[in-house]
Formats: C-alpha cells, structure tokens, sequence
C-alpha cells in the first residue's frame, strides 16, 4: 500500500525515501481516507464543543490507530527496514493548549467521533502553540514553537465570515482537522484565523508587537494572563473565536431548516469554562439581528448552551473589566447589560450579578444564568461547586448542576503509547476492551496468575529501558532503568505542589548524607512548563535544576538517588514517560486539583498512585480499593475549614518541625547557593517558610512516610504487579467514551 503510494507521488521506493517525504506521503493518504469517513446526511442536531485549546498532539500515528491503519504501515515500513516510530518523529507536535483543560478537549473530539456523534469542534488556528520551554542557567525560558509547515493537518476552506470589533473589521479564514474516530466516522476540528497575521513580528523569545492586533490576533496561544495588553489582546481572541463560531453554527442550522427560535433542536454548544463565554450574547446578537424578539433569543440560546467549570482557583475565574468588552465587542455591550438588568429584576443578592459594582462582568455568571446545565469534572469537584464555590448559584439552579468525571482517549494513552501492554492485554481478553473499555475488568482473572503478572513486569521493565534511551538521544539525561520511576508530570503551580516532592527530594537527600542508604535506587522525575509570569512557578523549576545538580553529582547519594527535570514537558514527551512510570505523583492540596486527568493515563499504564484524596483521585481510590493505592494528607474539608479560619501559619511548622526546617534550610545552604542563583533561591525560600499559601507542611510528615511505605512495597515484585494489573483492570471508567456518553444522555440528546 505505502509502497504504491510513495511511486505514485514521487517514483521512488521506500528505501529510497526520506523520513520527511514518507511522513508526508501517510499525511496526505490519512487526509484522503478520513475524508471518505466524512457523514454525507447529517443528523438535525449536532455538538459543537467550543474551546480556546485543543491540545491535540501529533496526529499521525493516532489517525493511523483510528483508521485501522497502522498495524498494516508499521509492518511494510518494517519490511523495507524503517521505523514507523522514526517516521513520528519528523511531525511538529501542535502543542494548541496549556495543559489538562486542552488536552480533555482532544480526548473528548476523539470520543465523540469513536461513538458515531455529530459534533465538531471550534477554536482558534494559533500558529505558534505554547513556548517552547529551554533550560538556560537552569532556569525556564520560553521560546516560539510553531507547528504548521507547508504540509500540515489543516485543510483550508472556503467559508469566510465578518468579525466587527471596536476599532476595525476583519475576515476570518477557516481551517479544519479532521477527527477521525476510531473505526467510525470522521468530523471536523473547526479552527479560525486570519491572513494577515504576521510571524515576522515575533521578537526577543516570545515577546512580539502587541500594538497591531490584526497581526497579532492568533499568533499565540496565551500562557497567561499576566499584563494589560496581553489581557486585552486575549478578549480579542476570544470575541475572533465566538463569533465566527456563532456565525457558523447558524449558518449550518439554517441550512437545515431551523426556524431560528428552534435553535436548541439543532444546535447544542458546550462552553469549555469560561474562555468561550461571549457566545452567548454573540447568538442572542445575531439572532436579534434577524428579526428575533429578545425574549425569544434568550430563551432558545439559553437551551442551546451548557457550561464546563474546570477549576476551583477563585483567581482563574475570568472577570473583565467591561470597558475592555466595549473597545473589543461594543456590539455585544448592550446585550450583555440586558442580561445583567434581568438578573438583576430577579435576584436581590448581589454575588450573582453579572457585572459588579467595579463593572468588571462576570463571564461564569452569563454561563449559568443562560445556560441550562453546569458541570463540574470530577464528584468531589462538582461537590465543592455545589457546597462552597458556586452554592450561590446551587441554590438558585439545583438543576442545572451535574458531573461529567473527566476521561482519556483509550486510543491515544493505551494503543498508540504503549503497544507492548495493549498487545499483553489483547493476549489476555480479546480485543473488545478497544472499544468497550470497562472489559479491561475481564484482566481481574489473572490477579493471582504468576506467568501473568511476570510478563506485566516485563512490560513495564521494556517501557522504562526505551524511556532511559530515548532521554539519553534527546534530552542528554542519564537514567538507571532499574530504579524506580516516581514522576510527576504537569503544569507547574503551587497548589499542584511540586515544591513539596522538592523538599522531600532535599529530605530524602541529607538523610542519605546522614548514613541511612535505601534498600531501592529512585529516580524522581519532573516535567513541567511555568507560565512565563508566574514568579513563584520559575522559581520552583530553579530549584528542582539546582537539586538535579547536586544530587546527581554527589557520589554519595547518586546510587541511591536521581533527580530529573526533563526539558519542554508536552503531549509527545508524557506519551513516552506515562508507560515507565512505577509511581505516580498526584499530590495537589486537597480540594484544589478539579479532576486530573495525567492520574488516570498512568493508572492505565499500570502505575500506582501516590496522591491527596483530590479531584478524579478520590474516584481512582474508590475503584482501586485502599491496598492499591498510596494515599496521604489532608481532606478537602479540613483545607477549606483551614482556608476559612485563616490561621494557618506556615512559620510555626519551619520552627516546630525539626526535618521540615532543615529541609528547608538547605536551599539556602552554601551547596545551593554556589549552585544556584542566591536572589532565586533566598525568594522561594522565604515564600515558603512565610507563607505556603498550598500548605504544603501539614502534609508533609504524611507525604514522606506514605511515599517511603510505595518504595518498600515495590521490593515485593509479585505484589507491586498484582497492584498493577488491579489498576489497569479498574481503568475503564475513565475512558473518554464513558464520560462522552454521559454528556450526550444528559446534556447534548444527540441522537444517532
Ligand atoms: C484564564 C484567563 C486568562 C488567561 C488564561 C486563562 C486560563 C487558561 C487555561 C485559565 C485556565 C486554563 C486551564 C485550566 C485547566 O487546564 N484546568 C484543568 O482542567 C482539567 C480538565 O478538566 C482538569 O483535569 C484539571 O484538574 C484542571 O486544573
């Protein structure tokens, strides 16, 4: 097949092609083949899933995998002696989100396409994804990372619409991905953009020109929010991005014969947080623009849209000053103080206004007035909505509020990472479990199979050589595949609490000086970008570069004991680290972490969880069971109880505790300081031992004994794998499928 192909396109055979030109080969034919998949009839009703990220990752092995395609490439590849593994390597990765909110929008467009939905995606075609991250004098900078190259996913279409802003007008053009889903139908990533953005204005890293936003407007994906111009530049992208979705969906619906006043039957739109919020005055706009009375808008608009809260940070709900929405989308002003007058006829308590007395608007506040249903994505996530984030508007909507727990694409953080375990289970229970995930159970058979469990050991045994290999080739990082992998992989912030791991690296550290050698050799790996502004998160990774320094270049210490901080954490890196993890670190402070969703591709992957009882961990645990699980720290409800009496002194814990103090001290010890950066290091350490907003001291005594108890557990390989195949035995709840199938029945009503 391959072999016909590359004739065809270039008159050479395999062996004589390149990787580039073999690469672009498959893209082209996957293209053709995904758009045969393409549903000519279209059902009434169909999804849009709205969203400022997808962080969809490289596509062509995916696409493979979905198209039924991949065994039969990667075999006549074989044969002709590459490696459909070296011919990944030559695609740019999209890196089009932050992190766990971009990367569930991808997982969830795979799903809706696995289960045969109508639903397509919108967002906004960036053209260069978030920064690159490289390590300079160990600390972050961020440098440009484009993805598109003249032979991309993108597919350009001909639809072209108007955005009015304040100040000036322009035409958007609109690319597509296809989504293909996994043998079944294909549907559309929509992604927006305009022509006359300019790369050329990109200057020192990722600093550039934010003067002229017609240049500007889709060139970044914001890492932050961090200055004023960046903040008004990122409501232009929002305001670019809904209204040529709104523009599009009723578009389509007319097309279909919606009567405008019925476009809930047509059309369900899901608000992916509060990024894609101005849709709902950009619908009721535009449908008053046709003719339809105000009422009658804001009642069918309000059917039409559902609101996703992924996080309970009070500093991360967004609120914009209205004057920003008044020079961006002055069209939208009026509707958006109609709405705020109608709240405000009804409802005397004033925390539920849309625009406050600063006259800053709300944008969660428009989603849950005129929206019909909420969701939080995990229980205790949606729990702490209900009770204590949100339990204003809970009383007002009881409703409205549902959970979705979060999922992962089975396809992308099973078949496509690990083929070895996906061939092991395969062996064992068919291969159903590729399309219905909660057969993964049937592996509970073989908890007590000796033969079983060895091979499972192997498996894991084969991930961790080619994941010490592949740093050793990329990243120049030397690590012991036979010690055990901790990781923790993830956006880096406070109340995700790497600083904690950090000191129980220093902890573990000093007790090795101090003559206690450990039975087990660890490597403890890090991934993780920091915003670009975020002071105290740079910080942090300063500090984890100055340990990997000392520690590993102690000979004391260094049989014993490894730190690694891997460079520009992405999608393509955490599919490599994810299938050689032995454990795996999810130890945010309770109450804080909405879901997770890395937690549940290492539990696929048969990891065992060392983590808080937080988010989508709580969920993990009750399907586990306590023996296969490592869970520690306080309860959600002891923090918030802490957080409201407001006496949590972090000081009384560096002077009462003897091992928290000299952890502590040794980041500003001579060995670091010599290291290190003297002004970093003395900032975080006083951040810590004066504030720990994410209390990170009361968990550690808790921290360090459980996470010593995993190490001296996992000597006893028999029971560690048992815990293993319990694991990924009880994985298939998680599954994106489940989760999708559960936002069609209670939320969109598809039907098929
Ligand atoms: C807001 C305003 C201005 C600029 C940027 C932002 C911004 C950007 C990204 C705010 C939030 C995000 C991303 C949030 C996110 O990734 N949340 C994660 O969502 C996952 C999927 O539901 C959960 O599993 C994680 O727990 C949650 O942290």
């Amino acid at each position: 097949m391959l072999q016909e192909l590359l004739q065809k396109r270039y008159n050479k055979t395999i062996e004589e092609c390149s990787n580039q030109e073999i690469y672009v080969a498959l893209l082209n034919m996957v293209k053709e083949k995904a758009e045969e998949k393409v549903e000519d009839k279209e059902e009434k009703k169909k999804l849009y899933y709205v969203s400022a990220e997808f962080l969809i990752g490289k596509l062509l092995s995916n696409n493979l995998i979905n198209l039924q395609l991949y065994s039969q490439i990667a075999d006549e590849l074989k044969q002709h002696g590459k490696n459909l593994s070296e011919i990944e390597e030559v695609e740019l990765e999209p890196s089009l989100g932050n992190g766990g909110l971009g990367r569930l929008a991808a997982c969830f467009l795979d799903s809706i396409a696995t289960l045969g939905l109508n639903g397509d995606g919108i967002g906004l075609n960036y053209h260069l994804g978030l920064f690159k991250q490289v390590f300079k004098d160990k600390c972050q900078t961020e440098t440009p990372n484009p993805w598109i190259d003249d032979k991309s996913w993108l597919t350009k279409r001909d639809e072209r619409y108007t955005v009015e802003f304040g100040d000036f007008t322009v035409t958007s053009t609109l690319y597509d991905i296809a989504v293909t889903g996994y043998g079944n139908r294909t549907n559309q990533l929509h992604l927006f953009d305009i022509d006359s953005v300019d790369e050329a204005i990109v200057k020192d890293g990722i600093d550039f020109d934010k003067s002229e936003v017609v240049k500007n407007l889709t060139l970044f994906l914001y890492p932050d929010d961090s200055d004023e111009a960046g903040r008004l530049l990122r409501v232009y992208q929002q305001y670019f991005m809904v209204s040529n979705g709104a523009q599009l969906i009723l578009q389509e619906c007319k097309a279909k014969g919606c009567k405008l006043t019925d476009l809930h039957e047509y059309a369900a739109v899901q608000i992916n947080d509060t990024h894609p919020t101005m849709i709902i005055p950009e619908l009721i706009r535009l449908l008053v623009k046709e003719g339809v009375s105000m009422d009658d808008a804001i009642d069918t608009v309000s059917k039409t849209c559902a609101y996703t809260n992924h996080t309970i940070l009070a500093e991360a709900l967004e609120k914009w000053p209205l004057e920003f929405i008044e020079k961006v989308a002055p069209s939208i002003v009026p509707i958006i103080k109609e709405l705020d007058k109608r709240v405000r006829e009804k409802y005397t308590d004033e925390s539920v206004y849309i625009i406050d007395e600063e006259d800053r608007v709300h944008m969660a506040h428009i989603d849950m007035h005129y929206g019909y249903s909420i969701n939080g994505v995990a229980y205790l996530h949606t729990e702490i909505l209900k009770n204590n984030e949100l339990n204003n508007f809970y009383k007002i909507y009881p409703e409205k509020f549902n959970n979705k727990t979060n999922g992962i694409t089975f396809r992308r953080w099973l078949l496509h990472c690990n083929h070895e375990l996906t061939a092991l289970i395969e062996n064992l229970i068919g291969d159903e479990f590729k399309k219905d995930a909660m057969e993964l159970k049937k592996l509970l058979a073989y908890k007590d199979n000796e033969e079983v469990l060895n091979k499972l050991l192997s498996v894991k045994q084969q991930k961790k050589h080619d994941l010490a290999v592949y740093l050793k080739e990329t990243q120049g990082i030397e690590i012991d595949e036979n010690s055990i992998y901790d990781i923790q992989i993830k956006r880096l912030h406070e109340y995700k609490r790497q600083q904690m791991n950090a000191i129980y690296a220093i902890h573990k550290y000093l007790s090795i000086k101090a003559g206690n050698k450990p039975d087990h050799k660890v490597t403890m790996i890090f991934g993780a970008k920091a915003a670009p502004a975020y002071t105290t998160a740079k910080d942090i990774i300063h500090l984890l570069l100055c340990l990997q320094n000392v520690i590993n270049n102690d000979p004391e210490v260094n049989e014993y004991l490894k730190v690694v901080m891997v460079q520009n954490y992405n999608v393509t890196l955490a599919e490599k680290l994810i299938p050689a993890c032995d454990i795996s670190e999810q130890i945010s402070l309770a109450s804080k972490e909405a879901s997770g969703t890395g937690n549940m591709k290492f539990m696929l992957n048969g990891a065992i969880t060392l983590g808080t009882s937080d988010g989508a961990n709580v969920e993990i645990h009750d399907l586990v069971g306590d023996d296969n699980i490592y869970t520690f720290g306080e309860s959600s409800e002891e923090v918030i109880e802490r957080y409201e009496r407001a006496d949590y002194s972090s000081i009384d814990y560096y002077i009462n505790d003897k091992e928290i103090k000299k952890a502590l001290d040794f980041i500003i010890s001579d060995t670091m300081l010599e290291t290190g950066n003297p002004e970093i290091l003395k900032r975080l350490f006083k951040e810590l031992m004066v504030k720990d907003w994410f209390m990170t001291f009361p968990d550690c005594e808790d921290y360090f004994a459980t996470k010593e108890r995993a190490f001296n557990d996992y000597a006893d390989r028999d029971a560690w794998a048992k815990k293993m195949i319990v694991n990924i035995a009880n994985a298939g709840f998680f599954s994106s499928d489940r989760t999708i199938a559960e936002y069609n029945k209670d939320i969109w009503k598809l039907t098929k």
